[in-house]
């Protein structure tokens, strides 16, 4: 079959990613016969325009569509992104059949697929059902029971099921280079899966439970190509938890020192579970910069969302970061259930005793179907069982919902070293898209050390 492969992620804040997903799916599909085309719709000005024209050069069979994201699960300024993305099924789907995943669609399937029209949806990893997928739309068989194909109209699935090994992305049709220039670095996994339970995530969800490592050895060689076929100097590791497990993490990092491969990098890692040693590690092969979702100083606050460390581990992580001399990053995510001003200054007290380069702060929580979070919101009253999770909604813990931004706000102005998106502290679109000017390699969050005072509006 003819198929293009559309990437729908036009989101360039904090900057514009990889869609290293359809890279993954691209191998599988190629193996079993397909002929592939792209069209990656990020740095199209007008995408209608950009998916017409490769309808009519390509005049595929099936396009295959991930959504990445629905919206950028900011508050208060929230941009929802899935009015677009039914405009382009429309586009499509009176000339090809169209298939829509990807981890947007995997967290509500059944009302996307519903919303935006396409034929059908596939939930979960997209490599193994695809081109099984695939095969059955070609014969004219019946796609229903493949496991975590969702038929337009349908109201149920069969679960999805995790793939049996994780292959290795093939770029070549990608531009790696515009979101090295762009983005100012490539991205790579080495695993997929969380173990761990916080109240409000789905990364579990999306990616399983059980801890599946890729073989060191396919990393490596793909890490060689993005340095030397793409000249990639800056690398993203888009793990769950880059440091779980701790001995595997360890045998990568120093399977990449050996190598002396000319490349920075930076992950989000757990407090939990990091030594001296393992850090040496890590710093050894070229990692620069670190980011924790801590989510809260406060201990209350890091039991109700069912954190798995807690304050004591946040300072040890800290203080190792200052020795090693690593910038690192500390996430809060205020607003969850027990948040009072007490627990909020409790994190910004935190924040100050641990001097991270940057505190980058989400103000609630986008509510997602099947979280612990969902089901308290429900016995709190905050929502209903009916209530449609399409468009964000954000839980705020009730007592503080009148003071809550107001709070954050005076607070984070008073720092200069905290990041606030919903609340335009430091990090505006005008303010990341005149930072990125810059072409600076790694997170732009390094950069507010230069910055001389706190910014509150867009800069124009
Ligand atoms: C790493 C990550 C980041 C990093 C990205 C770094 C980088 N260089 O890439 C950072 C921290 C910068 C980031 C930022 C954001 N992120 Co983010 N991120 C992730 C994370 C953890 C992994 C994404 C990833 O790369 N996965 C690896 C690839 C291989 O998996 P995949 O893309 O899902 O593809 C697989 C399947 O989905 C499927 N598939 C994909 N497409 C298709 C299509 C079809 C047809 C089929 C059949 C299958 C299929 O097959 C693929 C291979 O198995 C996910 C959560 C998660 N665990 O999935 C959130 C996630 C994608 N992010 C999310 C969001 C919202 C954002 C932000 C908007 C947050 C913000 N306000 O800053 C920004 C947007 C950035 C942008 N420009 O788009 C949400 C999206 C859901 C939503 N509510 O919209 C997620 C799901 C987290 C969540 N809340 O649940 N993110
Ligand atoms: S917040 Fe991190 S540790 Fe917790 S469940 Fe999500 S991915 Fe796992």
């Amino acid at each position: 079959m003819k198929v293009l492969l559309i990437s729908a992620n036009r989101e360039r804040d904090p900057y514009p990613v990889f869609p290293i997903g359809l890279s993954f799916l691209a191998v599988p599909l190629t193996d079993a016969g397909h002929s592939l085309s792209v069209l990656d719709l990020c740095f199209e000005e007008a995408p209608q325009d950009a998916v017409t024209a490769a309808l009519a050069a390509h005049r595929p069979d099936a396009v295959v569509l991930s959504l990445r994201n629905l919206d950028n699960v900011t508050w208060p300024g929230s941009r929802f992104y899935l009015e677009g993305v039914r405009d382009i099924v429309h586009l499509c789907r009176t000339s090809a059949t169209v298939i829509i995943g990807g981890s947007g669609f995997s967290l509500m399937p059944v009302e996307i697929l519903k919303y935006v029209g396409a034929h059908a949806g596939v939930t979960g990893e997209g490599e193994e059902v695809l081109p099984l997928l695939l095969g059955r739309i070609e014969s004219g068989e019946d796609i229903s029971g493949l496991p975590g194909v969702v038929a337009a109209g349908a109201v149920s699935f069969v679960p999805p099921e995790l793939i049996s090994r994780i292959g290795t992305p093939d770029r070549s049709m990608f531009n790696v280079m515009r979101y090295h220039s762009e983005g100012g670095m490539a991205s790579v996994q080495t695993k997929r899966g969380c173990p761990f339970s916080c109240s409000y995530c789905t990364y579990p969800l999306l990616e399983g439970r059980v801890m599946r490592l890729r073989a060191i050895e396919d990393i490596l060689a793909e890490i060689r190509t993005l340095v030397h076929d793409y000249g990639v100097s800056y690398l993203y590791f888009v793990d769950d938890i880059f440091n779980y497990p701790p001995d595997f993490a360890s045998r990568l990092c120093r399977a990449m020192a050996a190598e002396k491969l000319p490349v920075n990098w930076s992950a989000f890692i757990n407090p939990d579970f990091i030594t001296c040693e393992l850090m040496e590690d890590m710093l050894a092969a070229g990692c620069d910069a670190v980011e924790f979702g801590s989510d809260s100083g406060s201990p209350r606050m890091l039991k109700n969302l069912r954190k798995s460390f807690t304050v004591e581990d946040l300072r040890a992580a800290s203080s190792l970061c200052r020795k090693l001399g690593v910038d690192f990053a500390h996430y809060m995510l205020f607003g969850g259930p027990g948040e009072s001003r007490d627990t909020i200054l409790e994190s910004f007290a935190l924040m100050d005793e641990l001097e991270p380069t940057a505190v980058i702060t989400m103000t609630g929580i986008r509510i997602y179907p099947n979280t612990a979070l969902h089901r308290t919101a429900i016995e709190e009253g905050v929502i209903d069982e009916s209530t449609s999770l399409l468009e964000p909604v954000f839980y705020i813990s009730p007592p503080i919902r009148d003071c809550f931004a107001e709070l954050i706000t005076s607070e984070a102005m008073k720092r200069r070293n905290w990041i606030a998106p919903g609340l335009e502290i430091n990090a505006s679109s005008a303010m990341l898209d005149a930072m990125r000017l810059f072409k600076v390699k790694g997170p732009l969050w390094k950069m507010i050390k230069g910055l001389g005072r706190s910014h509150h509006r867009p800069l124009t």
